[in-house]
C-alpha cells in the first residue's frame, strides 16, 4: 500500500484522558507525523452530546491540547486545533446528515452502549457520528488512528462518503482505519472484559496520564487478575493478566513471547511492581512537560490559534466543492 499522505484523528476533550487514549491513539499519531501530514483535533462538539458544564469544557480542551504536545506531537509537524473553531465541520455535519440514514445511525453499538437506561439521549447523541464522518472528510484524510472502539464510525464514515460520491460525483476520499493489532483496545483495569474509559464508574478503571505515581502504583496493585496466576497472554481465557502484559509490551516495545518468557514462575505480584515502574517512568517525561505547558496558556493558545487557521484553509476548500456538488452554488 502506498504511504498514507494526511492522518486525522480526534479525542473529546469529556475527562481524564487515559492510558488507552494514548497507547490507542495518541502514541500512533506521534509515530505517524515524520511520514504523514497529521491533522490532530479536539473534538469539543462531540463533547456536548452528553450533559456538560461549559467552564469545564474549556478547562478540558485546554488539558487536552497540552497532553497532545506533551505526548510528542511537535505543532511544527502536525496541525493540532480545537473542532469548534473550525465552522465547517457542523456544516458539512448537516450535508452529510441528509445522505446518511437513519437505519444505519441506530446500529451504531456506541450510540446503544451510552444510550443505553438513559431516560432521554440528545440528538446530538445520535448524529454523533455523522459530524464524526465531516470532521474526517473535510481534511480528505486517508487513515483515521483511532482505538477498536471507533472502528464502526470510521465505516460509516466510509459508507456514508461512498453514497455522497455515487450520487453527487467525486469528492470525498475514503479513509482506512489504522488500528493497532494489541492496544487497539486496552482493557478496564477493575474490570478487564471492558474497554479501559474515561467515562467509567471508578477510576480505578482507568490509569489517568495525570495519575502521580502513588496512585498509578495502588491502582495497578488492585488491577484484577485472573485464577491460575501463570503470566502469559491469553486475552480469552486471562483477559486480566492479558491486559497487564498489552500495556507493558506497548511501553516498552517487549514481545509478548519475551515477556513471558522473562515472567515464567514470577507471581503477579512481582510483575505487578515491575509494571508498575514501567508505567510511572513512562508517564514521568510526560507529565513533566505536560506541567510546563499548563503554566503558559498563552502559547498552548497560540498553536491552537495557528492550527485552527491551517485547517479552516483546507477545510473550506473541501466544503465549497462538497456544497457545489450537492446544489449550493450562489444564485
Ligand atoms: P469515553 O469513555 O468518555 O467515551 P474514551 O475514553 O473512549 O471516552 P474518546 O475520546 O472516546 O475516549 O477516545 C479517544 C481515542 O482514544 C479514540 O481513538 C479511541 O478509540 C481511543 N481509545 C479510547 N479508549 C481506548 C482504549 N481503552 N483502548 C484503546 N484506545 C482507546
Ligand atoms: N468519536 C471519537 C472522537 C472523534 C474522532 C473524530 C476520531 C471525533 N471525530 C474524527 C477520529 C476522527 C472518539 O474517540 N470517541
Amino acid at each position: 500500500m502506498p504511504l498514507p499522505k494526511r492522518s486525522f484523528s480526534g479525542i473529546q476533550p469529556t475527562g481524564n484522558l487515559h492510558l488507552g487514549n494514548y497507547l490507542g491513539a495518541i502514541k500512533q499519531w506521534v509515530k505517524l507525523q515524520d511520514t504523514v501530514d497529521g491533522i490532530y483535533c479536539i473534538v469539543d462538539l462531540h463533547a456536548c452530546t452528553a450533559t456538560h458544564d461549559p467552564v469545564v469544557l474549556r478547562r478540558s480542551v485546554s488539558a487536552v491540547a497540552a497532553f497532545y504536545l506533551a505526548a510528542g506531537l511537535d505543532p511544527a509537524k502536525s496541525t493540532i486545533f480545537v473542532q469548534s473553531a473550525v465552522g465547517a465541520h457542523s456544516e458539512l455535519a448537516w450535508i452529510l446528515g441528509c445522505v446518511a440514514r437513519f437505519g444505519e445511525l441506530a446500529r451504531m453499538t456506541q450510540f446503544k452502549e451510552k444510550g443505553e437506561g438513559r431516560e432521554s439521549v440528545s440528538v446530538g447523541l445520535f448524529t454523533y457520528p455523522v459530524l464524526m464522518a465531516a470532521d474526517i472528510l473535510l481534511y480528505d484524510a486517508n487513515v483515521v488512528p483511532v482505538g477498536e472502539d471507533q472502528k464502526q464510525h470510521v465505516e460509516l464514515c466510509r459508507d456514508v462518503a461512498e453514497r455522497f460520491n455515487a450520487t453527487f460525483g467525486d469528492t470525498f476520499i475514503l479513509p482506512e482505519p489504522l488500528i493497532l493489532g494489541t492496544g487497539g483496545r486496552i482493557m478496564g483495569l477493575d474490570q478487564p472484559t471492558k474497554k479501559m474509559s474515561k467515562s467509567a464508574g471508578s477510576p480505578n478503571n482507568y490509569i489517568a496520564l495525570e495519575d502521580d505515581p502513588d496512585t498509578i502504583t495502588r491502582k495497578i496493585k488492585t488491577a484484577v487478575t485472573d485464577t491460575g496466576g501463570q503470566i502469559c497472554y491469553a486475552p480469552e481465557e486471562k483477559p486480566g493478566i492479558s491486559n497487564l502484559l498489552t500495556i507493558y509490551s506497548l511501553l516498552t516495545g517487549e514481545t509478548m513471547s519475551d515477556l513471558e518468557a522473562r515472567y515464567t514462575g514470577k507471581g503477579y505480584g512481582f510483575f505487578k511492581r515491575e509494571l508498575t515502574e514501567v508505567v510511572v517512568e513512562n508517564l514521568r517525561p510526560l507529565q513533566t512537560r505536560y506541567r510546563a505547558l499548563k503554566k503558559d496558556p498563552a502559547a498552548v493558545g497560540e498553536i491552537l490559534r495557528q492550527g485552527a487557521e491551517r485547517a479552516a484553509g483546507i477545510a473550506g476548500k473541501t466544503l465549497s466543492r462538497a456544497r457545489k456538488r450537492f446544489g449550493m452554488e450562489p444564485v
